[in-house]
């Protein structure tokens, strides 16, 4: 269907099936203890993909001795670098010969188009646990000259037992973000996905046993926040908390941390983030780039361009084409070949996606396209528009993460840097000019992790990623990310006779 239809998307059969549905703890899959599972749901159409085991507190317990015992005992924090780093490029090719089931499944359990999965998602999984395998080897730390006669130096040592807890709209990107640094630097891992998407992670976690990761090196604990996120958050045993999800649940996770044993804490929430468009921009690349920064992954992008401010000058042009755009956009099955647009992830982010665009309308914002869940089978939303968006509403304000445009008009460079930060959030903004000397001063004014100017979600491994203010705590790649691993000891040793 294209928009403005609401005939259901007919739906083919998966071309995968789950075959790894267990809990992943000292390198056994195991039922939990306490024999639970949950559904994970094709969101094409809402029925069982498979029945996945739920872990709870005690199965964290095990998850924690057995990570604690890998680490404590070793070898894997004791290896060599170069050792740990030719086991994750191993990692990194095993995970890329199996590509195709890896993209398959991420299209089965999240509903992103499968070419996307295929390019982006396994791809930009497979190069992420290559980089950093490449730094495992490049960890040092530096010689200290202090006064007197006195030499210190630095280790950088891995931090011990490492939580992490992860969102559902890139799975297996996400499992490569927070697993290849930390287990780069030699810690243990114990890892949570979202219950919405738990089968990329899994199939992650069989594929360690191929690699001779050691057992306990890498656990996987699907279940779900408040029951199993919740006692990795609050465990004593574990040395560092690492998360990706909302802003509410990060909260909760500085809080459980700082309760339990001051765990440090990394965290990477949500965003609205600001596209500014300014009178002299190349009205095309404007369109294309606030279509791509807002409709990709059907919106479910922490740094999604959410507020997308247009210059008056340009606004009604700009808004004529993003309207052609919008109508050309391939909506279907998420496995047919050329689909750019599948369903939501679940039920619940449908209701919300919907709650907001109600509230739009509500709230006199002006619907220009879309607006409609598509059908009733699976959790599909047309892509919308909304013109004449207002600062003071709450689809300006709050994070949508559904296929959403909003679009604000503006006068003058000077109200625009004060609106695009008047958020609580920081991620990610962007804009579009041909002035480089505004673009440089936006890059500077703006309060927010990445900019991009004339460009838009040009994410890289190399490059941190992180927030300002509400988006988040600490950066994730590049080798900024290491520092979130390690712990840094200094050493003192007395100089005799040393003329120097
Ligand atoms: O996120 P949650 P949800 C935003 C986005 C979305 C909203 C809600 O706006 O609409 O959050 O999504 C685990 N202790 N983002 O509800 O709840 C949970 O099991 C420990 C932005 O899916 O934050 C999952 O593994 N863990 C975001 C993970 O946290 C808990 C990506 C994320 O879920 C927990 C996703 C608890 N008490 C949503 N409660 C981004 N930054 O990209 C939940 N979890």
């Amino acid at each position: 269907p294209s928009v403005g239809t609401s005939a259901d998307v007919e739906v083919e059969a998966a071309p995968v099936s789950a075959k790894y549905t267990k809990l992943f703890i000292d390198g056994q899959f195991v039922d939990a203890l306490s024999g639970k599972t949950f559904d994970t749901l094709d969101p094409r159409n809402g029925e069982l993909i498979a029945k996945v085991a739920e872990a709870d507190k005690e199965d964290v317990d095990l998850a924690v001795q057995a990570a604690r015992k890998a680490f404590d005992e070793g070898p894997w924090p004791r290896l060599s670098g170069y050792e740990r780093g030719r086991i994750l490029f191993k990692y990194a090719d095993i995970l890329e010969q199996h590509a195709d089931e890896l993209a398959a499944l991420e299209t089965l359990d999240n509903g992103k188009p499968v070419q996307y999965a295929r390019q982006l998602d396994v791809a930009g999984a497979v190069r992420i646990m290559r980089i950093f395998a490449g730094y495992a080897d490049k960890i040092s730390g530096r010689s200290v000259k202090m006064d007197g006669s006195y030499q210190g130096y630095t280790l950088h040592e891995p931090i011990g037992v490492v939580g992490q807890i992860i969102p559902w709209n890139f799975p297996l990107v996400m499992f490569a973000t927070k697993v290849s640094p930390a287990l780069a630097c030699g810690n243990t891992v114990i890892l949570k996905p979202a219950e919405q998407t738990p089968l990329t992670a899994l199939y992650a976690a069989h594929l360690a046993t191929e690699v001779g990761l050691p057992p306990g090196v890498l656990n996987v604990l699907p279940g779900f926040g408040p029951t199993a996120g919740a006692a990795i958050a609050s465990h004593i045993g574990i040395d560092k908390v690492s998360f990706t999800g909302s802003t509410e649940v990060g909260r909760k996770i500085m809080i459980a941390a700082a309760n339990s044993n001051l765990k440090p804490v990394t965290l990477e929430l949500g965003g609205k983030s600001p596209l500014i468009i300014l009178d002299d921009a190349d009205l095309d690349l404007a369109v294309q780039l606030s279509y791509m920064a807002i409709f990709f992954n059907q919106g479910q992008v922490c740094c999604a361009g959410s507020r997308i401010f247009v210059q008056e000058g340009i606004y009604d042009a700009f808004l004529k084409k993003s309207i052609e755009l919008a109508k050309q956009r391939v909506i279907g099955d998420p496995f047919k070949g050329g689909v750019e647009h599948g369903p939501l992830v679940d039920q619940l982010q449908l209701k919300t996606v919907m709650g907001y665009i109600e509230s739009g309308k509500e709230e006199g914002a002006n619907l220009v396209i879309g607006g409609n869940q598509i059908g009733s089978k699976g959790y599909y939303v047309e892509p919308t528009i909304f013109a004449d968006v207002q600062d003071n509403m709450k689809i300006a304000k709050e994070e949508i993460f559904g296929p959403v445009m909003s679009v604000f008009k503006f006068k003058s460079v000077e109200e625009i840097i004060q609106r695009a930060n008047n958020t609580n959030y920081g991620l990610a903004a962007g804009i579009v000019t041909k002035n480089i000397d505004l673009a440089n001063r936006f890059s500077r004014s703006i309060r927010a992790g990445i900019i991009w100017i004339n460009c838009y979600h040009i994410v890289d491994p190399s490059l941190p990623f992180g927030g300002y203010k509400m988006s988040g705590i600490g950066r994730e790649n590049g080798e900024y990310v290491l520092q979130n691993y390690l712990q840094v000891k200094a050493v003192v040793t007395p100089l005799y006779d040393s003329p120097w």
